[in-house]
């Protein structure tokens, strides 16, 4: 039996980087698993693999969670044993260029604030009432040192995650008399597809990112999460700020030469 046998996980953003690391490690511990992203093909894999190798329960589908009309509809049409929700792991999410403000790209700022602060809004504006309902349930947001701290060129991004910050807090306040557990995981420098989707496949600029330092692994985000969803009922861990031993703040970097 793992720590979460017969719990429902409802992951975003689950084909890659964080979403994915967190299919596996709470699969590891026996989660039923539902997982979205919008790449399905990808989404199928992930979940085929996860059912074969830990015997977990699985059901996928395609969600982009800008859609708000896709997200009522595919989540209101939950097949009856899956609307059971314990865990919702909001975790779609992106950074979309890296100018100032007077060279921004409109389109970029709109991408990031439908993405990190709307889609996770429409998300949980579907799962949160299955939750009060049963009077039962942990959401997870994922946030970042850029919900702390802002950088030049972070600008936008970084507003973003403040939101996540404090809508996290409304949550756990509008909440406080429902038995819901309301976490946010913030960590800094992580080596996944960020990058890579911040500078749309400029691999070059993406690697200079992580030049001299040795970033998280999704795996350590995913266990930290894994760890605040696995505390005793009674305990709620509110946020966690977890980043490299190299990374002292967003900006404040010791970088090996
Ligand atoms: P990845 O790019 O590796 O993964 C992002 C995931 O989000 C993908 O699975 C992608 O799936 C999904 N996604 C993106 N847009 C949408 C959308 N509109 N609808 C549904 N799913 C979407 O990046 P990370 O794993 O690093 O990012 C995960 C979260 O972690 C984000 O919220 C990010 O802001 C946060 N974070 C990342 C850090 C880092 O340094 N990497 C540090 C701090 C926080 P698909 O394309 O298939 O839809
Ligand atoms: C991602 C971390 O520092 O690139 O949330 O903004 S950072």
């Amino acid at each position: 039996m793992g720590a979460l046998t017969n719990k429902i996980v409802f992951i975003t953003g689950a084909t890659s980087g964080i979403g994915k690391a967190c299919a596996e490690e709470f699969a590891k511990e026996g989660a039923n698993l539902i997982l979205s992203a919008r790449r399905i093909d990808k989404l199928n894999e992930i979940s085929e693999s996860l059912k074969n190798k830990y015997g977990i329960k699985t059901y996928s589908f395609k969600l982009d969670v800008r859609n708000a009309e896709e997200v009522r509809r595919t989540i209101s049409s939950l097949p009856e044993e899956w609307r059971k929700i314990d865990i919702l792991i909001n975790n779609a999410g992106l950074a979309r260029g890296y100018s100032k403000i007077v060279d921004g790209e409109i389109s970029h700022w709109e991408e990031m604030i439908d993405t990190n602060v709307k889609g996770l809004l429409y998300v949980t504006r579907q799962i949160l009432p299955l939750m009060v309902e049963r009077k039962s349930g942990h959401v997870i947001n994922i946030g970042s040192t850029a919900g702390h701290e802002v950088y030049p060129n972070g600008n936008v991004y970084c507003a973003t995650k403040f939101a996540v910050n404090a809508l996290t807090q409304a949550i756990r306040m509008e909440t406080i008399d429902k038995n819901i557990r309301v976490t946010t995981v913030d960590p800094g420098m992580v080596l996944t597809n960020f990058s890579n989707v911040r500078f749309s496949g400029d691999t070059e600029r993406a690697n200079k990112i992580y030049e001299g330092v040795k970033p998280l692994t999704a795996e350590d985000v995913a266990r930290t999460i894994l760890f605040c969803a696995t505390q005793p009922e009674h305990v709620n861990i509110s946020e966690i700020i977890l980043t490299p031993i190299q990374q002292a703040s967003v900006a404040y970097i010791h970088r090996k030469k």
